[in-house]
This record gives structure tokens, C-alpha cells and sequence, in this order.
């Protein structure tokens, strides 16, 4: 009997020490938090004080805060399929900001960043905002499997918003079907013309409870007492509510967490804040001061406070390494007369950067990135390396140990002793996509001639647009208000070419 009880208690020991190594092997969780829209200086721990965002400064404060942080575009599709491929977005056509009813964009032919992962034996998931098409170039007929889509691109599980919160279909996708579609209430979707008789906001403006702006369109069909841009009909007891969408999509986070508890996940997490049509849970409406867009900007740090709530809860904190970030820069009005400018208060949703959403100025592109792991990263730090979303595909294959083939990912860096406060170098190079195409090198942004208008009047956007090689010193408080490419033609002509460079390889 004594012996036995050594035995037992010996096989107790190892089995300790078995779980023991297998946490500290265990690979990272990886959790990317991706806000819509949401500006470089539009949280409290990157200087916005109107309001503030404890969640998100929680992140910083355990993690790194990076200040020379882009996306690879100053919109969302393309800064979302840089993000997922690796690959500059205007290296492949139809990049541009997608209709709702865009066929697929990312590849299914070559290795994503969720399809590195699962090989690398992550469960990986979708929530939130997709925004990227969905179905072949036939057109997708929501009222059956809807593919391909997330999960023929690497992600096992997939619970979406198809596009924009501003365009229809308003309905989630879970994997490759509309959630609660009734089959007798077929959907049908058009952006060329209107279809059913359902009442849009051209028609029925005293059925809304926010006006579009009348020089942006966004009056077509009324869903949840807001029009759209695109014509829907059909799957009512499928659209969504605005005020729960954050609820929802956070509640199938958490669920995946916790299903995934013992098993390494992946979680790209696209929230639907702070885009427009902005219209919170009454939980935060009215409770910035600033309107709709500061109480989106509260659910969004709520959002984060949930996620990391549930980690704690499980006890995966320690070893989830969460990217907090944005696809663009800050734009007041972008469609709805919602009073984001009229409430902003002196809030400067771009901190100091210049321009904004749709730009080639560095709001377009700069934002927030925050990075934290505790069992990997030691926080409380700020990092002025220069670095892209696009590096996290080689950063993370590198940080899991995976092998990608070399046409995969070709545009995307390791940048991994950055991520996790290893090292400050800067990347070699960045370049963002606003209308033209910018090269950025150390302190030095060089933005290629274009066509096009100074400014986005609807939206009252700078756009940096200009016929003649714009040059910027990126140092100082108000970073590039002055074109200095006359005073030095040679790094113009040095800059230009080797943005002609990455463009040709
Ligand atoms: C623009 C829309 C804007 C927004 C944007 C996409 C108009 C006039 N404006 O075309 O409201 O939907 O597309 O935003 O239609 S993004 O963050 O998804 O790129
Ligand atoms: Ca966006």
C-alpha cells in the first residue's frame, strides 16, 4: 500500500511538472484588436483628454505604446488586406474600399496570416467587421453558403459584419450562413438600383433617427431607423440592431476565448466603432459629452475592458499577446449628421498629425498600436520604432515558428524584437497608401506627385494631394506642415526611387 502511494504520488509529481512545461511551451494566444476608424490621438494614453479610455491605457501600461505605428492604408479594405496577407494592397486590383456585395479579396491560393497560424496549429477566429468581399465574382446569393469567404482564407471560425456598418446587407454571418435568416424572408441586395419596396432615406427621411449628410449619399434602404448606402430586402429577422452590435460581436469573442481555453487561438477582433453610422448602446449614449463618436469611443474601450476581462477570468492574461490598433485615421463626418463635428469640443481626433481618414498626410495612416504580452513584454514602455501592420504576418511566423513560402507575405518584415520591446530600430522604410502612395525613412516622409483634389470637402479632409514631390521633416510638435522637396532635390529623387523600387519588386 505505502508503495503504491509513492507510485501514485511520483506519477503526481511528473504530471505537475508535465503541465508545468506544456504552460511554459504553450504557444501565445494572439488576440488583434482592430478599431475602425478610430485616430492617432483619439484615446486618453495618446493624449485625447476630452474623454478617457481606461482599457485601452491599461494595455499601454502593461505593454508597449508604439508612436511611429502605420496601417498600410488610410482606408479600411486595403489597410485589412495588408494586415491579413502581408502584401501591400496596391500591388492586386479591387483593393479599394469594397461595395457590400464585392466578391472575395484575399487570396485563397496563397498563405494568409489566420492561415499561417491554423497550420501552426492555432484555432483562429474572425468577430466583427470583414469588409474584404465575400463569394466569386458570380455574386453572393445571401440566402445560401456564402463562399468563399473567412473560412476558405485560414479562419475556422468566422462570426462577421459582411462589410460596413454604413452599407447593406445588415445582417451577421456566421461561418457561411446569415444568422437567423428566415428562408420564407429571402434577402436580396443591389447597389445598383433599388430593389423591393422596403423605405429608404431618400423617401421616408421622417422614419430615421439620424439624417445622412445630404452631399454623402447614404440614403438608400432604412435599416434600424438609419438608411444605408446599397438597396436591401428581405431577412428582417436577420438584420442587425446598431445600438447591440458591440455586445454582440464581444459576446462571441468571449465565447471563443473560453472555448479555446486550453488550445492556442488566434482572434482577429474588428470592432464596428467608431465607424459611421454611429449609434452605441444606450449604456454610453450621451456619456462622453461628445456626442455619438465620443460614445462610440466608450464602447470601444468597453470592448477591450471585456476581452481582457474574460482573459483574466480564465487565466490566459499571462500568455495572450493582444495588438490593439486602428485601419485608419479620424474622420468627423463621414456621412451622417451626427454631430461629431459640432461636439468634438476642441478634441483633436489626429493628435498632432496632419489630415485624416482618406489622406496621404500621416493621420491617414498613423495610429495607435499597442502591443502587450506579460509573459513575454515588459510594459510600461513606449516605442518610437518605425513599423507596419504589415510586419505582423513575419513578426508572428516568427514568434510561432512558422515557415511560410517566400511568394507568401512577400512585403511583410520581421519586426518581432520591436513587438516585444527587444529592440527600437526602425524598419527601413514605410510606406502608406492615402490617395498617393508615401515613402517614409527615418524622420522622412516623401509623398509621390498626384492628381486629384487638396481636399476632401464633404468630409473636410486634407487629402495631400499635390502635382509636384512633397518632402516632410516628421520631427517637432506639428509634424509635416512644411514641403521642403525644393530645398533637398536629392533625397526627393533618392526617396522616389526607391519607392519605385519596392513598387517594381
Ligand atoms: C466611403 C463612404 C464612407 C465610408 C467609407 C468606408 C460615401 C460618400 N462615403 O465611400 O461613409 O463608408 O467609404 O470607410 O459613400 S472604411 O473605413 O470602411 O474605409
Ligand atoms: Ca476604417
Amino acid at each position: 500500500m505505502y508503495s503504491s502511494l509513492i507510485r501514485k504520488t511520483g506519477i503526481w509529481f511528473i504530471c505537475i511538472a508535465c503541465a508545468l512545461t506544456a504552460s511554459a511551451q504553450r504557444k501565445p494566444n494572439i488576440i488583434i484588436i482592430y478599431a475602425d476608424d478610430l485616430g492617432y490621438g483619439d484615446v486618453s494614453c495618446y493624449g485625447m483628454t476630452k474623454i478617457h479610455t481606461p482599457h485601452i491605457d491599461q494595455l499601454a501600461k502593461k505593454g508597449i505604446r508604439f508612436t511611429n505605428a502605420y496601417a498600410t492604408s488610410a482606408t479600411c479594405t486595403p489597410s485589412r488586406y495588408g494586415i491579413l496577407t502581408g502584401k501591400y494592397p496596391w500591388r492586386q486590383r479591387n483593393t479599394g474600399i469594397a461595395p457590400g456585395d464585392a466578391a472575395l479579396i484575399l487570396p485563397t491560393d496563397r498563405q494568409t496570416l489566420p492561415g499561417m497560424l491554423q497550420q501552426g496549429g492555432y484555432n483562429t477566429a474572425v468577430i466583427g467587421k470583414w469588409h474584404l468581399g465575400l463569394g466569386s465574382s458570380t455574386g453572393v446569393d445571401w440566402n445560401t453558403a456564402i463562399s468563399p469567404g473567412p473560412l476558405e482564407t485560414g479562419f475556422s471560425y468566422a462570426f462577421i459584419m459582411p462589410a460596413t456598418l454604413d452599407r447593406v446587407p445588415c445582417v451577421f454571418v456566421e461561418n457561411h450562413h446569415v444568422v437567423h435568416l428566415d428562408s420564407n424572408d429571402p434577402i436580396t441586395v443591389s447597389y445598383k438600383h433599388k430593389v423591393g419596396n422596403d423605405p429608404t432615406g431618400k423617401e421616408n427621411p421622417e422614419q430615421l433617427r439620424m439624417l445622412p449628410d445630404p452631399h454623402q449619399g447614404h440614403n438608400q434602404t432604412i435599416v434600424d431607423s438609419i438608411s444605408r448606402i446599397g438597396w436591401m430586402t428581405g431577412g428582417n429577422s436577420a438584420r442587425w440592431k446598431d445600438a447591440d452590435i458591440a455586445g454582440t460581436i464581444t459576446g462571441k469573442a468571449i465565447q471563443f476565448i473560453s472555448d479555446n481555453k486550453q488550445h492556442p487561438f488566434f482572434l482577429y477582433f474588428a470592432s464596428g466603432d467608431i465607424h459611421v453610422p454611429r449609434y452605441p448602446h444606450s449604456q454610453f449614449r450621451g456619456k462622453s459629452g461628445m456626442g455619438l463618436r465620443g460614445d462610440a469611443i466608450l464602447q470601444l474601450d468597453w470592448t477591450v475592458g471585456q476581452l481582457v476581462h474574460a482573459l483574466d477570468s480564465l487565466g490566459l492574461t499571462q500568455n495572450t499577446l493582444i495588438i490593439f490598433s486602428s485601419d485608419n485615421g479620424p474622420v468627423l463626418n463621414d456621412g451622417y449628421l451626427d454631430q461629431a463635428v459640432a461636439l468634438a469640443g476642441g478634441h483633436q481626433p489626429a493628435g498632432p498629425l496632419r489630415g485624416g481618414k482618406y489622406s496621404a498626410f500621416e493621420a491617414g495612416a498613423r495610429v495607435p498600436f499597442i502591443v502587450q504580452w506579460p509573459a513575454g513584454i515588459k510594459g510600461n514602455r513606449n516605442s518610437p520604432a518605425l513599423i507596419s501592420q504589415i510586419d505582423l504576418f513575419a513578426s508572428l511566423a516568427a514568434l510561432t515558428g512558422q515557415a511560410y513560402a517566400s511568394g507568401d507575405a512577400p512585403d511583410s518584415f520581421d519586426m518581432l524584437p520591436q513587438l516585444t520591446g527587444k529592440s527600437v530600430k526602425n524598419r527601413p522604410y514605410v510606406i502608406t497608401q492615402g490617395g498617393p502612395l508615401s515613402f517614409i525613412t527615418g524622420n522622412w516622409k516623401y509623398i509621390s506627385p498626384s492628381k486629384g483634389p487638396k481636399v476632401a470637402t464633404d468630409v473636410n479632409i486634407e487629402l495631400g494631394n499635390d502635382s509636384s514631390p512633397q518632402l516632410y521633416d516628421l520631427r517637432g510638435k506639428t509634424p509635416e506642415r512644411m514641403n521642403v522637396a525644393e530645398q533637398y532635390p536629392e533625397k526627393v529623387k533618392k526617396m522616389a526611387a526607391e519607392l519605385e523600387k519596392v513598387k517594381a519588386g
